[in-house]
């Protein structure tokens, strides 16, 4: 496989997200994140562990470029931490927060890389979680003033913006299940959660491209392959209903067709929150959709499961190989989704914004040889060339992640990295895989 048989425009990257990587939490006016406040919580984040210093990468910013440029990855994909922004979230602009996402683009473009921010990975501002957070319809306008602020600031050097990572994760492990930040739960924080998501996801874009109308302007999306426990009609049906939830339940309001509520009755609460003039305020004409695939899950019917009668059946009960994630290996999911996908006509063009593995490596005389996330790597790109052969317009891949970093409520335990990071010293070693990824770039 090489990489010509992609096109010279194909977008190669790799992505990050602030919270995981950047430590110094209150340096320099940043006020705290939802996220701040959740690890200090006794018992939420495994170990107990926080991201005061993760990889440091507020301080190692430049090094770390180097790296990236030194693995031959064009794009580089980070996103945009609103408390250094906006301390409490709207109200005075903190310039010391500006000036940190300055430099880091300026050190993208010297060393000849695009920067690809996302205005939102998952960090809240505090204070306004104080003020209800996602659950509160003024959320939309305090987005968006921090979007403008944002598009103002580093639109002239940005080619390509997204404006969310993954709600349905923020929403759904954060808002109903309480296993993320800000830990509510229930469909009462879950439903306003969602409609105002998905109404800031629009107006963001919205904002963005008025601002810069030559960028490309996309949001991300998860997503994972689902497949009925058996082909017996109540598994299939149950594989469905996860579907609309987990795939669908963002994605089609944005892209116009209003959420996906026929097939799951529960889904109707969303309404309640919804005003005259939502559904065209929902949609916005995306000039790219990002896709974050990493596994496949297997669904069956259960009674006992509360509104979906649905559950997932774990992959540690299926015996099939595993990731450090408890996650199914299985690149070729990156395939049937991308399929999935390109069967929105509204879809122009889809980028890969995260696919990648974690595994427990080893550093052995100095070095990590992490064949198992080589082997994932080289599999999913290859699945994403013949999907793009048939047809789909697949036109970008980054990969999830550049270094081992602070997997959220799994602390520093899985390694997602190309490049391994001590966390005791903050010592980087370019794994096997990070060496297959540049050579397969050069
Ligand atoms: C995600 C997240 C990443 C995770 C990765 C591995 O968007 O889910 O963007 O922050 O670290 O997915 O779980």
């Amino acid at each position: 496989m090489e990489k010509e048989l992609f096109g010279k425009d194909f977008k190669w990257g790799v992505s990050t997200a602030a919270f995981q990587i950047e430590g110094s939490c209150s340096s320099d006016g940043k006020g705290a994140s939802i996220w701040d406040t959740f690890t200090a919580r006794k018992g939420k984040v495994h170990g107990g562990q926080n991201a005061g210093v993760a990889c440091d990468f507020y301080n190692l910013y430049e090094k770390d470029l180097d790296i990236v440029k030194a693995l031959n990855i064009p794009n580089f994909r980070f996103s945009i931490a609103w408390s250094r922004i906006l301390p409490v979230g709207k109200g005075a602009v903190n310039q010391k927060g500006l000036d940190f996402y300055n430099r880091l683009i300026d050190a993208c473009l010297e060393r000849g890389i695009d920067p690809w921010p996302t205005l939102y990975h998952w960090d809240l501002p505090q204070a306004l979680e104080d003020l209800g957070g996602w659950t509160n319809r003024d959320v939309v306008e305090w987005f968006s003033a921090y979007a403008d602020i944002c598009a103002r600031n580093f639109g002239d050097r940005i080619g390509h913006w997204m404006v969310m990572n993954e709600p349905m994760v923020f929403t759904g492990a954060g808002h109903f299940l309480g296993v993320h930040a800000p830990g509510r739960t229930g469909l009462k924080n879950f439903f306003p959660a969602v409609h105002h998501a998905v109404l800031s996801m629009a107006a963001g874009g919205r904002i963005l491209k008025a601002s810069q109308p030559h960028a490309e302007i996309g949001t991300t999306f998860s997503c994972s392959h689902i497949e009925p426990y058996s082909q017996r009609s109540w598994d299939v049906s149950a594989a469905n209903r996860a579907d609309v939830l987990f795939n669908r339940l963002l994605i089609e309001p944005v892209l116009g067709m209003g959420y996906p509520d026929k097939d799951v009755s529960v889904m109707k609460g969303i309404r309640k929150y919804m005003l005259p003039g939502d559904e065209e305020k929902m949609a916005f004409d995306f000039d790219f959709i990002g896709i974050q695939t990493y596994t496949r899950e297997v669904i069956r019917y259960s009674l006992l499961t509360p509104y979906l009668h649905a559950k997932l059946v774990k992959a540690e009960k299926r015996k099939v190989p595993l990731t450090a994630m408890k996650w199914e290996v299985y690149p070729e999911g990156i395939y049937p989704v991308i399929k999935k996908y390109s069967q929105y006509k509204q879809i122009k063009k889809i980028y890969i914004t995260e696919n990648g593995a974690a595994f427990p490596d080893t550093v052995t005389n100095g070095t990590v040889d992490d064949q198992e996330r080589l082997a994932f790597i080289r599999t999913s790109i290859q699945e994403l060339l013949r999907a793009r052969e048939e047809g789909c317009p697949a036109e970008g891949y980054f990969v999830w992640t550049l270094t081992d970093n602070f997997e959220w409520a799994e602390g520093y335990r899985p390694r997602f990295g190309l490049v391994h990071v001590d966390f005791e010293t903050q010592e980087r070693r370019v794994k096997s895989s990070g060496k297959w990824y540049r050579d397969f770039l050069k």
